[in-house]
């Protein structure tokens, strides 16, 4: 185990030496690692191939940020939440090539790759250090098995997003996360490109736009990390959650490991669906808050070009304390 960890830290060090003596720049816009950040206290590389950074227990502020003006109805009242058993959260998201292993090893096969209307965003899944995406959450939930571990709760992926944070960012948008404004070849102003029509002409409006521009997800791990070391929590992949969606849930969640509604008993939908966290790099800026909630019609079966995920490892989940009233 020791010396996976150093042969892991021996690769990262190795891997940044040739990226500095080279001089490359991977992407436009990438700012690279940042070095001057304090490192995460711990790190392990999961049987998955993939790092995983401690997140340990506590209490914060779950749901909208003071003084954010962007929040909708669903991220209301802001409530207090206990995470009472620490974990290891993937360090980024799932990538293609750990996704290749579980796919392999597991004979599940790729899902399709992602398409924006007609264009591969990762054509014969050649980009390994992208972000998994076009996955179902059922996808997602079989390779967090595979790992060892499970998708995260809804109450553990913002409590370890806002790393002991309370604004509605972890830092300042361009440099933590990408998404519609620099994810392509050009600097846009992703909300000013829709300017009129109805609902179906603005998504044409807006997916043409990006296509022109050639927006796509990108390497993960290459913008700033949070200040518990996990990166892209915001932006790039848009990240599925274990926990089924209710828009009024905050109004009445357990105040220790809350673990989303009971299907049937409380969300009483005609399609299930789960929580998405984060944005992407598809998205304008206000989708980018540590405590929007987003979700798709069809739950378990439905792919998205922008949805990809990223587990944890570590403590199974207590029994979930579900208020009495
Ligand atoms: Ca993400
Ligand atoms: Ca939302």
């Amino acid at each position: 185990m020791q010396n996976s960890k150093l042969l892991f830290m021996l690769v990262i060090c190795l891997a940044l030496m040739i990226a500095l003596v080279s001089g490359q720049d991977p992407e436009p816009g990438t700012t690279g690692p940042q070095a001057t950040l304090t490192p995460p206290l711990k790190v392990r590389v999961g049987t998955d191939g993939l790092a995983y950074v401690w997140i340990p227990p506590g209490t914060f502020q779950m749901g909208c940020s003071p003084d954010d003006n962007e929040c909708q109805d669903d991220e209301k009242p802001a409530h207090q939440v206990t995470i009472t058993r620490g974990f290891w959260m993937g360090q980024t998201e799932v990538t293609v090539e750990a996704y290749k292993r579980f796919a392999a090893a597991t004979g599940r096969g790729m899902p399709p790759e992602p398409m924006l209307v007609d264009r591969s965003l990762n054509p014969g899944w050649i980009q390994g250090s992208q972000p998994i995406m076009g996955v179902t959450w059922d996808d997602a939930a079989a390779y967090s098995r595979w790992a060892g571990g499970r998708l995260p709760t809804e109450a553990e992926w913002e409590y370890a997003a806002r790393s002991g944070t309370s604004a509605a960012r972890y830092g300042v948008l361009v440099e933590i996360a990408w998404y519609a404004d620099n994810s392509g070849k050009s600097r846009l102003d992703s909300a000013s490109i829709v300017t009129g029509g109805n609902i179906t002409s603005q998504i044409e409006q807006y997916a043409r736009r990006m296509i022109a521009n050639e927006n796509g997800p990108r390497v993960v791990g290459r913008k700033a990390p949070n200040a518990w070391g996990l990166y892209d929590m915001l932006g790039n992949a848009c990240e599925w959650v274990a926990d089924w969606y209710l828009r009024d849930y905050f109004l009445k969640s357990p105040a220790e490991d809350p673990q989303g509604p009971d299907l049937n008993e409380e969300t009483k939908l005609p399609t299930s669906q789960h929580v998405l966290r984060g944005g992407s790099w598809y998205n304008l800026p206000r989708a980018l808050r540590a405590s929007n909630r987003g979700w798709l019609v069809s739950g378990p079966y439905r792919r998205e070009f922008y949805v990809g995920f990223r587990c944890v490892l570590g403590n199974p989940l207590p029994p979930q304390k579900r208020p009495t009233n």
